[in-house]
């Protein structure tokens, strides 16, 4: 940890405020260019302490960064993990008010829900595998506080990794009907397609990018605990939407995931 407590605090007020209020504000690494990922990590969590207390439940964890077309989009070469709020939960075909939001774009996620713990270090594909309860589509809405949504890893680690609102489908599948490298998703914007890949995007295998998470947790003495909701990271490069726009994404075997924005 480079950064002491007063410091570490005020960095987690002035992004969640940018969070909340919806508006932009410098990387934070331009003022602070000694910070680690310790610290980066730590303002993620000082962060969700501050929802907590407010009354928020923290509803599910999150893996980004995780496939090529993401990390060559925003020019990172490592996942990064963070965590989804109550209230970030829209419902399936709602309207999604962009007056509440900076810049957003969407991201179509292979999402599961778990029935065991998963603990690091060492955790495999297998693992998760065998952890999964079911898999169910998801549309992550990505809002990075910094202008023109240009960061490097540690300030987006800091800034809950662009965490904003999310939608989830509704048609649920056991793991064991599923191949999730080869999983076709298909995503459109106003009807017309804007991008499409396979599961395998993700790491390789999606249950890669959840054993990721869990040997992060596990090297900072936590774990993913059995019930957790798991968004594994956008499939493509994220895509950028305004008020007006329509977004279904198609996911082969789980059906579709719709909004608008408004
Ligand atoms: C960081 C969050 C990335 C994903 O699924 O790759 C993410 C960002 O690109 O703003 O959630
Ligand atoms: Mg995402």
């Amino acid at each position: 940890m480079k950064l002491d407590k007063n410091t570490l605090a005020q960095l987690a007020e002035h992004l969640e405020n940018a969070e909340l209020k919806a508006h932009d504000v410098t990387k934070i690494t331009d003022d602070h260019p000694d910070m680690d990922w310790d610290d980066a990590y730590a303002i993620q969590d000082l962060i969700r302490a501050r929802k907590e207390g407010r009354g928020h439940k923290t509803v599910g964890l999150k893996c980004g960064l995780t496939s090529y077309a993401k990390m060559k989009q925003m020019g990172v070469d490592t996942p990064v993990f963070g965590f989804v709020s109550d209230y970030m939960a829209c419902a399936e075909g709602s309207d999604i008010k962009t007056s509440e939001l900076i810049h957003p774009k969407v991201e179509a996620e292979i999402c599961v829900v778990t029935k065991a713990p998963l603990k690091g270090p060492g955790c495999h594909v297998g693992a998760v595998m065998a952890a999964i309860d079911f898999v169910i589509p998801g549309v992550e809405i990505i809002d990075s506080r910094y202008r023109d949504f240009k960061f490097d890893l540690k300030s987006v680690i800091a800034d809950n990794t662009s965490a904003s609102r999310f939608v989830i489908g509704g048609r649920a599948r056991r793991v064991d009907e599923l191949d999730l490298r080869t999983l076709g998703v298909v995503l459109e914007k106003n009807g017309q397609i804007v991008a499409m890949a396979a599961g395998a995007a993700v790491m390789g295998h999606p249950a890669a990018a959840i054993a990721a998470l869990a040997n992060h947790l596990g090297a900072r003495g936590q774990e993913i605990p059995a019930g957790s909701f798991i968004m594994t990271g956008g499939v493509t490069e994220a895509i950028a939407v305004q008020a007006g726009d329509s977004v279904n994404v198609r996911f082969q075997d789980l059906g579709t995931v719709g909004m608008r924005f408004v």
